[in-house]
C-alpha cells in the first residue's frame, strides 16, 4: 500500500462516558481507515505523562492528566495511506468551539476541556505513542476484502 502510516487514536474518557464508541469509531471505519489495534482500558498516569511529554510544564497538565486518566478510554491504531493527517482532519481542530463543522470535534463537542479523540501529530509521535498503548503482537496484520475497493 502507497504511503501507509499507523497513529495512535484515543476515544478519551468523555467520549467513551457519553456512550459515543459506536459513532465515533465509525467515523474512522466509514473513512476507509484499517483498525489494527483495539482496547478499553484506563490510561495510567505514567502513560499520560509519556504520551504528553511535551505538555506537562504547561499550566493546562494538572487539568489534562486528571481528566484522561479519570476513567476509560479507547485506545486505537489504524492504518492506510496518509493515516495521520486523515485522522487529525477527522478529528478536527484542538478546541471544539474553532473546528469545522463535519469534523468530529465540531460535531460532538463545545469546549477544549471534552475534545473527545487524539490523533497523533507526525510520523515520530506516532510510533512513540503506539509503543505506549500496545506491543508489536496486539497489533494485527491482515488484509480486508474491501481494500480492493478502498485503497
Ligand atoms: P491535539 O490533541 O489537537 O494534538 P494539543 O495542543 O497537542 O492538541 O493538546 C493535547 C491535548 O491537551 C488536547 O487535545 C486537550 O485535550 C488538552 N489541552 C490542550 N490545551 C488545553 C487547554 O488550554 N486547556 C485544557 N486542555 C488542553
Ligand atoms: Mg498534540
Amino acid at each position: 500500500m502507497a504511503n501507509a502510516e499507523r497513529t495512535l487514536v484515543l476515544l478519551k474518557p468523555d467520549a467513551v462516558n457519553r456512550g459515543l464508541i459506536g459513532p465515533l469509531l465509525t467515523r474512522y471505519e466509514q473513512r476507509g481507515l484499517k483498525l489494527v489495534g483495539l482496547k478499553l482500558a484506563t490510561i495510567t498516569e505514567a502513560q499520560a505523562r509519556e504520551h504528553y511529554s511535551e505538555h506537562v510544564e504547561k499550566g493546562f497538565f494538572p487539568a489534562l492528566l486528571n481528566f484522561i486518566t479519570s476513567g476509560p478510554s479507547v485506545q486505537l491504531v489504524v492504518e492506510g495511506p496518509d493515516a495521520i493527517r486523515i485522522v487529525r482532519d477527522t478529528n478536527g481542530a484542538t478546541k471544539p468551539n474553532e473546528s469545522a463543522p463535519g469534523t468530529i470535534r465540531a460535531d460532538y463537542g463545545i469546549t477544549i476541556d471534552f475534545n473527545l479523540v487524539h490523533g497523533s501529530d507526525g510520523v515520530d509521535a506516532a510510533s512513540k505513542e503506539i509503543a505506549i498503548y500496545f506491543s508489536a503482537a496486539e497489533l494485527i496484520e491482515y488484509t480486508r476484502a474491501v481494500d480492493a475497493w478502498i485503497v
